[in-house]
């Protein structure tokens, strides 16, 4: 068996494109014939240079598979192509045929997803707990976990953060990247003084995978489907609802869905007419201490905010000060992650999303990814080779949100802890001479509380203490030669303090040893 941390046997696909020659057998528009092998299918760039332009080419229903600010990028049948032309809409026909992509299986699929989770949580009992929080229509289990100290425990005073990926079934680097933000928060647990202070202070649920049937479509026949919806029979002999415009906040309200069936932008016969959705929805109920949500999709590198469903960047159902911390929360996460930040409808007006339905009636700051890569190439299939690094790119964004968790508002200067510990490592003293193992010791203070002090030599972590006073014992420290030394504190709003370092000669090992401390201040708090 393979654990959860060992890479599973790799084969190599090359990621192919084949191009088909059309054959002119004409579907209706929004045809639901989806299969990436046999549809015949043209990929066009259609010019929209606003969001009302864009909006009214999603409204139609056609497959947008990328898009910027001057137009969109479309998989459309020859029939809805005419269709735009007529409308009058300048399009581009970049490719003919049928795109045909081999399933690459460094990607989880829904059964190694379930297995990891399963393994990861009968590891570390401690700090993981695994709860199915609903099922698919199809009756798959939707999974949720979470990644806090006390893991069996509900720690209702403990801010909660809520990621969830895969509501869009062909959006697979999404699921990587939740499996990642675990992955992060259990290998730096005990390590990483910031992420152990995290999982202590928070309560972090991970949804790896929100559409499970429609994932087990995209990828079953060994090719991807380009599936986007859940696998919902609907009425008219078409599949799917479009779980991100299923939501209850002004859904269906402005013409940024359809209640067309065939179409991949399927609002559903009701609000929460799908079990996944809904599953999302009593999930959020029922953990009033969540504060902030990640929304995770593929593709295009935004990073989203509420609303979807207007234009106005300003409603009645957002106050200027959400608005001002929607703004800088994912300015700064954008300048970690290289994404552009932008209001969602910006791209084009969605109603019926669940960043809506999340702030809108739970007041959470809900925030959406749409992750690598920016084009319709490799769109929303790129090679399992850039998992690692497109992964690794949203950890520091990742970190920053769940720092913000214990009041958003506090970013535009409204409430939360906004005042960082102070820390001064007091041993070593400077000029003492010590036998034996080097004693550490910091004095650290806060305006509300120090929940944990780092100690580090030469940027490897030492270890941490909870308790004041803060106190750690180096047992196999060098016994010649020369180390930095340093103390950092945190809070439970997770700032972060570092005390001057300190520098610590080894002088030799006989009979003990006996380090000649310098103090020299490097860096401050
Ligand atoms: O359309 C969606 O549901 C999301 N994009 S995706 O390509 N992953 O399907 C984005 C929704 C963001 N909200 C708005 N654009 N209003
Ligand atoms: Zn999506
Ligand atoms: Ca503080």
């Amino acid at each position: 068996m393979c654990s959860f941390q060992c890479r599973r046997a790799v084969r190599l696909f090359p990621l192919t494109i084949v191009v088909l020659a059309l054959v002119l057998s004409l579907g209706p528009a929004g045809s639901v014939a989806d299969d990436g092998l046999r549809s015949q299918r043209l990929l066009v760039y259609i010019s929209a240079g606003t969001p009302q332009l864009r909006t009214q080419l999603i409204r139609l229903g056609i497959d947008v598979l990328a898009l910027d600010f001057e137009g969109v990028t479309a998989r459309l049948t020859p029939a809805e192509l005419r269709a735009l032309q007529q409308a009058g809409f300048a399009c581009q026909v970049m490719a003919v045929g049928a795109q045909s992509v081999l399933v690459d299986d460094r990607y989880h699929t829904f059964a190694e997803t379930e297995a990891e989770l399963q393994e990861i949580a009968a590891l570390y009992p401690d700090l993981i707990r695994l709860e199915v929080i609903g099922r698919s229509v199809e009756g798959r289990p939707i999974y949720a976990l979470k990644v806090s100290d006390h893991a069996q425990e509900d720690e209702w005073s403990e801010p909660a953060v809520l990621i969830f990926a895969l509501t869009h079934a062909r959006e697979h680097l999404s699921t990587e990247m939740a499996l990642d933000i675990v992955h992060m928060l259990i290998e730096g647990y005990g390590r990483s003084g910031e992420i152990t202070n995290l999982v202590h202070q928070r309560e972090i649920w991970v949804i790896p995978d929100l559409n499970p049937d429609g994932d087990v479509y995209d990828v079953e026949s060994g090719y991807y489907r380009f599936w986007r919806k859940n696998r919902r029979p609907n009425a008219d002999g078409s599949f799917g609802v479009d779980l991100n415009r299923n939501f209850g906040y002004q859904w269906g309200c402005c013409g940024g869905s359809s209640s067309d069936p065939a179409t991949e932008i399927y609002r559903g016969p009701a609000p929460f007419s799908e079990p996944e959705s809904a599953a999302l929805r009593d999930f959020a109920a029922s953990h009033p201490n969540i504060t902030v949500s990640l929304n995770l999709h593929s593709y295009g590198e935004w990073i989203l905010w509420p609303y979807g469903y207007t234009y106005k960047p300003l409603p009645a159902d957002m106050p200027p000060l959400d608005y001002e911390a929607f703004r800088r929360l994912a300015g700064e996460m954008a300048g970690m992650n290289g994404y552009r930040a932008v209001q969602a409808s910006q791209l084009y007006l969605a109603d019926g999303t669940a960043d809506d339905w999340l702030y809108g009636t739970r007041g959470i700051f809900a925030f959406t990814f749409e992750l690598y890569p920016r084009t319709y190439n490799p769109g929303f299939y790129p090679p399992g080779s850039v998992i690692p690094a497109e992964t690794a790119r949203n950890r520091p964004a990742v970190l920053y949100l769940l720092r913000t968790a214990d009041n958003p508002r506090k970013v535009v200067g409204e409430g939360g802890d906004l005042t960082p510990p102070w820390v001064e490592l007091v041993e070593p003293a400077a000029g003492g001479y010590i036998s034996g193992p080097l004693s550490l010791r910091a004095e650290a203070g806060d305006d509300i509380g120090v929940t944990m002090v780092e100690f580090a030599a030469d940027g490897r972590m030492l270890g941490l203490d909870e308790e004041p006073p803060f106190a750690l014992v180096w047992d196999d420290a060098p016994a010649v030669g020369s180390v930095w030394v340093w103390a950092r504190a945190f809070d439970a709003g997770g700032n972060m303090a570092e005390s001057p370092h300190v520098l610590v000669h080894f002088a030799g090992a006989s009979p003990g040893y006996f380090p000649i401390v310098q103090r020299m201040v490097v860096a401050g708090p």
